[in-house]
C-alpha cells in the first residue's frame, strides 16, 4: 500500500520515506552539506540530470526531502520545497511567477510582514499589489488589472480571522490567466486543503501548527504541477532560502501527530471561543466556528475544522487588554502561533506593526484587537487562566 490510499490520519504518521538505505523506520538527518560522487563521470551525470542522486544540500537533502514528499501527500500536491522560513517560502513563489510590471492582489488581512513584502520590496521592481477584503467576492473581481499575474490568499486571515471562499476566488483566477497561491499555515492540510479547492500553490510557515512545538523556523511551498515545481526548485537552488536537515527532520516529526493536535487545537479554542463570547468584559470575540463569525457556514463548508487561532477585544479597549496580556500565566506573552502552549500577543503594536495605519485599519486590526494561539493544555486551565486575568480588567 502507497501511502498515497491512506486517510490523513495516517498520511501524517506515513508519508515521506526519504532516502531509506537501512530500513530506518524514522527518516535519518543526514547532516552533510555535500555528498560524495562515485566518480568524475556520475557527477557531471547528476549535474546533467541524466541520473537522480544528491549533489549539495541547498539542492536538495534526503532528509529534506522526506519532509517534501510527506507535506505534498498531505496537500495532494506535485512535490514541495522546503524553505528556511514561511516567509522565504513566500519571497520564493512571488518571485518565480513575477516579473517587473505584473500586478498582484493579496488578502489584506494577511501577517503583517507580507504587506511589506509585497507592498515594499516587490514595488521596488515595478511590482504592483491591491490588497483587498478578500471574503468579498467582488472586491477581488473588481481588482483584477489586464497585468494581474497572482491572487495571495490567507485564510483564516492573520489575525482578522476573515475567511475567503478559496472555490470562488480560484474560479476568477483561472478566468484571468492568474496563479493563485494560499497560505494554509492557519489551518494545516488536516483542515483545509486548497490545491483540491483549485488553488495552484500552497505556502506554510512550518515554525506554526505543522512543527507544532515552537522550536523550528521553517517554511514549505508546495506547487500542483510538475512544470511550476520545477521553476519553483530553479528559483529556491538560486535564491538559496532552504531549509537545513535538522529542521526538516523535527518538521517531520512534528507532523506525526499533527491530526492529533490540530483536533485537540480546534476543541481547545471552541471552548475558549464559546468562553470569552459569554464574558462580559468581552466587547467582541472573532472565531471561525463561533456562528457570531460573519462567515461561519463558509468556514464550516470549506474547512473540516476552525484551528486553533482567535481574535478578541476588550470593553476597556488597548489598556484592558494591556491589562490581560500581563496577568496570565499559562498563556505566554509571545508571537508566534501554533504550538502546543497558548499565546498570547497584541498585533497592532507587534506583529502586524509594520503595516501602515490606513491598511490595518482596512482589514479590521483594531487597537484593542487581542490574539491568541490555543495550545494543547486542558481547556479548563486556558479557561482558568483568562478568568484570573479577566477579574483584574477594568472595563470601559
Ligand atoms: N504566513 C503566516 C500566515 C504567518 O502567520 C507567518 C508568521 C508567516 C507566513 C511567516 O512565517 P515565518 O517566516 O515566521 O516562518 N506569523 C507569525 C505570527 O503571527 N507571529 O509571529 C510570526
Amino acid at each position: 500500500m502507497t501511502h498515497k490510499n491512506l486517510l490523513m490520519d495516517s498520511r501524517c504518521v506515513h508519508a515521506g520515506v526519504g532516502d531509506d538505505v537501512h530500513g530506518a523506520v524514522v527518516p535519518p538527518i543526514y547532516q552533510t552539506s555535500t555528498f560524495k560522487f562515485k566518480d568524475a563521470q556520475h557527477g557531471a551525470d547528476l549535474f546533467a540530470g541524466k541520473q537522480k542522486g544528491y549533489i549539495y544540500t541547498r539542492l536538495g537533502n534526503p532528509t529534506v526531502a522526506a519532509l517534501e514528499e510527506a507535506l505534498a501527500s498531505l496537500e495532494g500536491g506535485f512535490l514541495g520545497l522546503g524553505c528556511a522560513s514561511g516567509m522565504a517560502a513566500i519571497h520564493t513563489a512571488l518571485a518565480t511567477f513575477l516579473d517587473t510590471g505584473d500586478h498582484v492582489i493579496s488578502s489584506e488581512s494577511v501577517y503583517g510582514p507580507v504587506t511589506s513584502l509585497l507592498g515594499g520590496f516587490f514595488s521596488r521592481f515595478g511590482i504592483q499589489t491591491s490588497f483587498v477584503d478578500s471574503s468579498d467576492l467582488s472586491a477581488v473581481r473588481d481588482a483584477v488589472r489586464p497585468n494581474t499575474r497572482m491572487i495571495h490568499i490567507e485564510t483564516p486571515g492573520n489575525p482578522t480571522l476573515v475567511v475567503s471562499d478559496l472555490a470562488a476566488i480560484a474560479e476568477i483566477a483561472k478566468e484571468n490567466g492568474a496563479k493563485m497561491m494560499v497560505d494554509n499555515t492557519f489551518l494545516s492540510p488536516i483542515l483545509q486543503r486548497p490545491l483540491e479547492l483549485g488553488a495552484d500553490i500552497v505556502v506554510h510557515s512550518l515554525t506554526k501548527f505543522l512543527n507544532g512545538h515552537a522550536d523550528v523556523v521553517g517554511g514549505i511551498i508546495i506547487p500542483k504541477t510538475e512544470e511550476d515545481y520545477h521553476r519553483l526548485r530553479q528559483a529556491l537552488n538560486l535564491a538559496g532560502g532552504t531549509i537545513d536537515p535538522f529542521n526538516a527532520f523535527l518538521v517531520h516529526r512534528g507532523i506525526k501527530t499533527l491530526a492529533l493536535r490540530m483536533a485537540r487545537h480546534c476543541e481547545n479554542a471552541q471552548e475558549v471561543a464559546e468562553y470569552l463570547e459569554k464574558h462580559d468584559k468581552v466587547a467582541w470575540v472573532r472565531y471561525p466556528g463561533l456562528p457570531s463569525h460573519p462567515h461561519y457556514e463558509l468556514s464550516k463548508r470549506q474547512t473540516s475544522g476552525h484551528g486553533g487561532v482567535i481574535s478578541f477585544e476588550l470593553k476597556g479597549g488597548l489598556e484592558a487588554g494591556r491589562t490581560l496580556m500581563g496577568s496570565v500565566h499559562l498563556a505566554q506573552l509571545a508571537v508566534s502561533l501554533g504550538g502546543v502552549e497558548t499565546l498570547i500577543q497584541h498585533p497592532a503594536s507587534m506583529t502586524h506593526a509594520g503595516m501602515s495605519r490606513d491598511l490595518r485599519e482596512r482589514a479590521g486590526i483594531a487597537d484593542g484587537l487581542v490574539r491568541l494561539s490555543i495550545g494543547i493544555e486542558a481547556p479548563t486551565d486556558i479557561i482558568e487562566d483568562l478568568e484570573g486575568g479577566l477579574a483584574l480588567v477594568v472595563a470601559a
